[in-house]
């Protein structure tokens, strides 16, 4: 498996083979359902997320054929209509903020010096809770039973007597069901990447990507109760005739566009935020220097998560709230700006002062600069309330979050796959395929979305499913249309890109970038244990720094190695002190079990079988209970400092 074949310095034989006895799972069927090594789970995480990801972008290759030409019958009105919802909440929840968890996932233990992360069965869970969410949903196309009032989902529109059938039920359970994993997989990040991390990487050391995992981590466990709420309550509307949303029996339907936004603006930099986090993990290995003004960025950071909770209303603009809130509201939306640019700028910096290695995935931070900075344009305009009156609900709504979404997380996205593809697989990919991936993936996008301004501002409203001839509307489509085939050509070289890579790509040893944070000092792809020996961090450049190396080879200590058992290292939350060595759990079927219980309890709620939900939620129960039972023979922990 690994590269690295002989023993490495600082830890002789018998602990490597104690360390492998503890660690390694067997390749059999059984170990593929219970694993809980974040590695795989991280990869699962990934392949599946890029699973959903082509589902939606083949959804939304249907709908550009359909608005290629004017008035044609590819698809129906219905048909659309799930479509462009299916296409949308699959982007955003099942693609978006998933594939970036599953960078997470991979690479937060790798990063900090961890063994794995805090809580790898609940990881665990999370995964199988976000693969049958996400079979749940999608599983209703087929039987044109779909989501079909957009990601959003607003009222009245989402009310049991405007949409009967299961559209909407769907949508919210599905949703509820993917929010359990979500919701785990953020409070994960958190403790592990405050308690975890190797000894001496204090709060100023730890690396941009992280900092990004944590802050993403922080705002969806502070928005996902808003959405949550939300889709309770819509519940409770449509199946037990409550009235939350329906203004006919004293319900508001701005409760619910508030309570959505509330969440749903923070959740636009959920998805984009761990993208700007990929942006400076990639930037040090391609212009040999670290991110100019690391503390600014942190900050950035720190601020963004905050604000971004204080500029929902911006989505509200055209609902006849009282003026000086949308004053308010607009003036916070202007200042958000300021963070984000200081990280554009931080990055430029960073590229003008250092020594450019034009590598694929520099190309793609390059597109992402572009196009993001694009989208953020557009972006500043919406905040001024009365150009977003004039243009809300148009196509030029679809270009501008396309443009910042497609920046800020699918070119992010594409570039880490690039860059820690060696790592991950142990294999390089091919330059030449990167390459041509890249320009056609920018011109592709660039290609589709930028006419949207233009038809946008000519007046063409968003989720049409066709349009008549005469209104100027033809040639933008139809350039859209073929771009997003330029796009799609693009996205199949970097799939052709990885299989090849897998398939025939050379080894790629355990650094192939000179890359400066953790990961690149274990083997590629990481042994179970990720480090034979834990680091001790004198820098923000650990790979790079000649202190940190020598911890784990002339200066490996025995506190560092742990063989006896399954442990790794818990230290202090702010300077990384180590406190103890904790004993990590074995494989287990029981988080696998505990996920497919909740499938049948949405199920069953989906299809009005209530005895059966009210068995599920028993069983619910005694899975959590069992899981947490104490063992017979509690683990023994070994306390190495006070
Ligand atoms: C891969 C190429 C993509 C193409 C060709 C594409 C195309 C489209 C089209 C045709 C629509 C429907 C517009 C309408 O009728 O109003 C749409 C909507 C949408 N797309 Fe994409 N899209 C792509 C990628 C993405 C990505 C990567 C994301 C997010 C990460 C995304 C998020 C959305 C959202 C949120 C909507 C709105 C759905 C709604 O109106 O409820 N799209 N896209
Ligand atoms: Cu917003």
């Amino acid at each position: 498996m690994s590269t690295t074949l002989s023993t490495p310095p600082g830890i002789g034989r018998e602990d490597l083979a104690r360390l492998a006895e503890h660690w390694d799972e067997p390749r059999s069927l059984r170990a593929w359902f219970t694993t809980v090594d974040h590695k795989k789970i991280g990869r699962r995480y990934l392949v599946t997320a890029a699973f959903f990801f082509v589902l939606a972008g083949l959804s939304a290759l249907v709908m550009r054929t359909q608005l290629a030409r004017p008035e044609s019958g590819v698809l129906s009105p219905q048909e659309y209509n799930q479509l462009f919802t299916m296409h949308g909440t699959a982007m955003i929840f099942l693609f978006a903020t998933p594939m970036l968890f599953g960078f997470g996932n991979f690479l937060v233990p790798l990063m900090i010096g961890s063994r794995d992360m805090a809580f790898p069965r609940l990881n665990a869970f999370g995964y199988w809770v976000f693969l049958f969410a996400g079979l749940f949903m999608w599983a209703s196309l087929p039987f044109g039973a779909a989501p079909n009032n957009g990601w959003f989902a607003y009222a009245p529109l989402n009310q049991d007597q405007h949409n009967p059938g299961l559209h909407m039920d769907v949508y919210a359970l599905g949703l509820l069901f993917l929010g359990i994993s979500t919701t785990s997989g953020a409070i994960n990040f958190i403790v592990t990447a405050l308690k975890l991390r190797a000894p001496g990487m204090s709060l100023n050391r730890v690396p941009l990507f992280v900092w990004a995992i944590v802050a993403t981590a922080f705002m969806v466990v502070f928005a996902l109760p808003a959405l949550n709420t939300d889709n309770a309550l819509l519940f409770l509307d449509r199946r037990f005739d409550t009235h939350f949303f329906d203004p006919g029996g004293g319900g508001n339907v701005l409760l619910w566009q508030h309570l959505f936004w509330i969440f749903g603006h923070p959740d636009v930099y959920i998805i984009v935020m761990p993208g700007l986090g990929i942006v400076s993990a990639v930037l040090p290995a391609f212009t040999r220097r670290g991110v100019v003004g690391y503390p600014l960025i942190v900050l950035a950071i720190v601020a963004i998560s905050i604000v971004s909770f204080g500029v929902w209303v911006h989505h509200m603009f055209a609902t006849g709230l009282p003026q000086l809130s949308y004053s308010f509201f607009s003036a916070a939306s202007t200042i958000i700006t300021i963070p984000s640019g200081i990280q554009i700028f931080a990055w430029l910096a960073t590229m003008m002062l250092g020594r450019l290695v034009l590598r694929a995935p520099l190309l793609f931070v390059i597109g992402f600069i572009v196009t993001f900075v694009l989208g953020g344009f557009t972006g500043a305009m919406f905040a001024l309330t009365a150009f977003d009156q004039q243009v809300t609900d148009s196509y030029f709504v679809v270009a501008h979050f396309h443009y910042v979404l497609l920046g800020g997380a699918l070119f992010p996205i594409l570039a880490g796959i690039y860059f820690w593809l060696p790592k991950i697989t142990g294999r390089m990919y091919h330059e030449g395929l990167g390459r041509w991936a890249f320009w056609l993936v920018f011109t592709g996008m660039h290609v589709t979305f930028f006419p949207m301004h233009l038809y946008g501002l000519f007046g063409m409203p968003r989720r049409v499913y066709t349009y008549r001839s005469d209104l100027g509307w033809d040639v933008g489509n139809l350039i859209s249309s073929i771009g997003s085939y330029v796009l799609a050509l693009g996205l199949l070289l970097v799939l052709i890109g990885v299989v090849h890579a897998i398939r025939r790509g050379r080894p790629a040893g355990p650094d192939p970038w000179e890359g400066d944070s953790l990961e690149w000092s274990a083997a590629s792809p990481p042994e179970a244990y990720n480090f034979p020996v834990i680091p001790c961090v004198h820098s923000l450049h650990p790979t790079w720094d000649e202190r940190t190396v020598e911890s784990t080879t002339t200066g490996a200590t025995k506190d560092r190695i742990l063989s006896e058992g399954k442990r790794t290292l818990f230290t202090s939350e702010l300077d990384a002190r180590p406190e103890r060595a904790a004993p990590m759990p074995e494989p287990s079927f029981k988080p696998l079990v505990l996920a497919g219980v909740l499938l049948v309890f949405f199920t069953a709620l989906l299809l009005g079988a209530y005895p059966v939900a009210v068995a599920a939620v028993l069983a619910v129960a005694a899975t959590i209970a069992a899981w947490l039972w104490p063992p017979r023979r509690p683990d023994e922990e070994i306390g190495i400092a006070s």
